[in-house]
């Protein structure tokens, strides 16, 4: 395989379809990278401001030619401006997701749907009494009306502050009052965020980035939060369970069904409607052994958290499942998916399914999907599948052999659950276990994929790193998939990878050293999960004084901007990989790399090679550990070396202080002095 390949994956399955593509002459993301040559400067140092149409203006702070917009504006402003839009965007995405499942929520309490149902009460109750909710003498379907009535409103609530605000620990909920940014409602927050970015509105660099941090904790305490919650609710709370993840996953003698997307609504109910037996008949009527589903990016988490479906791969991997010749319908509903998937299903006999009222995608069968005739849809989706399953070309279909056995299903409750024993649900163990320094910390690696990043591999080398050195790793996303591929969700995991620290805890209570606890809305559950690390005391009494920390190693979306901002605004600091967009203006990047520490105790930290980044996150976590008095790591070992770190593609993505890339696609454009 040429070299230039075998550099954009670690993942031997991306490489052997990436191979078939390349015979087959098929474009992929890589290709389109490439395609780009070299990329804006003024764009991804946040210096580009199209907010009116006196522009696009470019300026160049400290540089030849423009030091400020047509309006005036500074270049501090216009980065401040750009990033705020980037967490609407992302905040917007989230929390419609979570509206819909409010929605379906609505509609399981009138007991009318046949598909969408309480599945779990004792989260229902619970959650119910969290709020207030009379629970004594009333239907699971009365509570869970009234819930689903508290949920919409916080989405079109004016004022005050979302109930969720309360499960933070007091010292977040201060310092959010003091930098103004306590959210009031969901849409809110990203509609006067959106206003605050119009011209001749807000100017202030400092006032514009407080609105990013208030707009993304409505995102992380809010959309995603209740998006979390009412999934438990409506589709069963996960429990630990075995699956399998990569491409091997797809079968040659069955009807391959790929969903890829994000909402549960629909996933779950093509879950349920893949077993129907008058389906299965129609399927082996057609000479198929059976209806295979499996999934892409975090619509897959879903359903692999609840159901134990296989997961097929991750971003990356979306147009690379279409090589294999064997997927008969892809069915997309949204965000993550490239409109690419529409011109790459000419080159094989997939049929690319859209299904939101949202999301078209010209060249797609749409069939739409509404949540009041939920299964109907379902079926006739399958049926899709089972009609073009005849049109598959036998000789064409090449699957990889190549897939991993994992264990996933962990969330919040889980965790205390698996640690207390069933009748005494305590996170008491864990906390004596970061308390003695057996475990050093808890690390959320998370996020994209990114094809300016090889593929899979900063995730990969990144908790390789942390478990290597006692840190527990919470995974959700593309991330969790990517390590799920390389064996770091597996039960072996921890006596292969982990240091001894993690291995004793894992022996002792059953937990592996990485635990996957969903979708990227799923992060949520870090939250918690810290909060519930707080409660049970004596690791610090507030997020910021937590030996834990972040990291998006690959990221590449606006919902990763927001996540990222919900979780240093609560004071859990985040490392990720390319840059955020706004290295044209020092006063931003010391103010979310440095003072932000003041207002929240936490910061933003821009690095792309993966064991460095492990380094700088194990420092924290020991920092943090010294600042509470705890003892250092039971079991030190040397840093694995800086050499591993990640390679990057084609487009070059940039280190700190080293930036090397050339202004190319704005005409006229001309080099910035870094
Ligand atoms: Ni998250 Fe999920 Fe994956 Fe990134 Fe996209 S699928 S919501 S944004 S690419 S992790």
């Amino acid at each position: 395989m040429a070299d230039e390949k075998t550099k954009r994956s670690v993942d031997p399955a991306t490489l052997y379809t990436l191979d078939l593509a390349e015979k087959a002459g098929v474009e992929t993301v890589w290709d389109r990278l490439a395609a780009q040559k070299t990329q804006c400067k003024f764009g991804k140092q946040g210096i580009c401001c199209r907010n009116c149409f006196m522009g696009p203006c470019r300026v160049n702070p400290g540089g030849k030619g423009a030091q400020v917009g047509i309006c005036g504006i500074s270049a501090d402003a216009i980065v401040a401006r750009n990033l705020l839009k980037d967490v609407c965007v992302g905040t917007a995405a989230h929390s419609d997701h979570g509206r819909e499942i409010v929605k379906a929520l609505a509609l399981a309490a009138t007991g009318k749907s046949d598909v969408y149902k309480i599945r779990s009460p004792e989260k229902l109750r619970a959650l119910a009494e969290e709020y207030g909710i009379e629970r004594d003498g009333r239907s699971n379907e009365e509570i869970a009306g009234d819930l689903a009535q508290l949920f919409l409103a916080e989405f079109g609530k004016q004022d005050g502050q979302l109930l969720n605000v309360s499960r933070a620990p007091e010292e977040q909920q201060k310092n959010w009052a003091a930098a103004e940014a306590i959210p009031r409602g969901i849409d809110r927050e990203v509609v006067t965020s959106m206003h605050l970015t119009h011209i001749g509105v807000d100017n202030d660099p400092e006032h514009l980035i407080m609105a990013s941090v208030r707009t993304s904790l409505a995102d992380g305490y809010g959309g995603s939060m209740i998006g979390t919650d009412v999934s438990d609710v409506l589709f069963g709370k996960p429990h630990p369970l075995r699956s399998r993840v990569n491409l091997g996953v797809l079968k040659a003698d069955q009807i391959n069904i790929l969903v890829h997307g994000h909402e549960p609504t629909l996933s779950d109910v093509i879950v349920a409607a893949a077993t129907d037996p008058e389906l299965l008949a129609e399927a082996e009527a057609k000479g198929a052994k059976g209806i295979n589903l499996a999934g892409i990016c975090c619509t897959a988490n879903e359903i692999l958290m609840r159901h134990g479906v296989p997961v097929a791969g991750n971003f990356l991997q979306q147009e690379l499942a279409l090589m294999t010749g064997a997927v008969d319908v892809m069915l997309i509903d949204v965000q993550c998916v490239f409109p690419a998937l529409t011109e790459m299903q000419k080159s094989v006999h997939t049929k690319v399914v859209s299904t939101s009222p949202k999301a078209k995608f010209p060249g797609a069968l749409h069939i739409e999907f509404h949540e009041d005739d939920a299964m109907k849809t379902a079926k006739e989706i399958i049926r899709v599948a089972i009609d073009n399953f005849g049109n598959r070309d036998p000789d064409k279909v090449d699957i990889p052999d190549i897939q991993e056995n994992l264990v996933a299903g962990f969330t919040t409750e889980v965790v205390s659950d698996i640690l207390g024993g069933k009748y005494r649900p305590s996170y008491r163990p864990l906390n004596d276990g970061i308390a003695t320094g057996r475990i050093r910390g808890v690390a959320g690696v998370v996020g994209c994929n990114n094809p300016k990043f090889k593929h899979d591999e900063a995730h990969v080398l990144m908790v390789k790193e942390l478990i290597r050195n006692d840190v527990l790793v919470l995974q959700t996303g593309c991330s969790a998939i990517a390590c799920g591929k390389a064996g770091l969700l597996a039960p072996e995991a921890a006596l292969k990878y982990a240091g001894e620290g993690i291995q004793e805890i894992c022996r002792a209570v059953g937990l592996p050293p990485v635990l996957h606890l969903g979708s990227c809305v799923d992060n949520t559950r870090i939250l918690t999960a810290c909060a519930e690390l707080v409660k049970e005391g004596g690791i610090g009494d507030s997020f910021d004084k937590l030996p834990a920390v972040g990291a998006a190693p690959e990221w590449m979306s606006a919902k990763a901007i927001a996540i990222g901002m919900y979780f240093v605004g609560s004071g859990i600091s985040v490392v990720i990989g390319q840059s955020l967009p706004v290295e044209g203006s020092e006063y931003i990047v010391d103010l979310l790399t440095s003072t932000f520490d003041k207002h929240f105790g936490a910061t933003w930290t821009f690095e792309p090679d993966p064991i460095k980044a492990a380094h700088a996150m194990i420092d924290h976590i020991d920092k943090k550990r010294a600042d509470l008095g705890l003892p250092g790591p039971m079991y030190d070992v040397p840093y694995a070396p800086k050499t591993g770190g990640a390679t990057p593609t084609a487009q070059a993505s940039r280190g700190n202080g080293a930036a090397t890339v050339s202004v190319g696609s704005c005409p006229g454009a001309t080099r910035i002095e870094d």
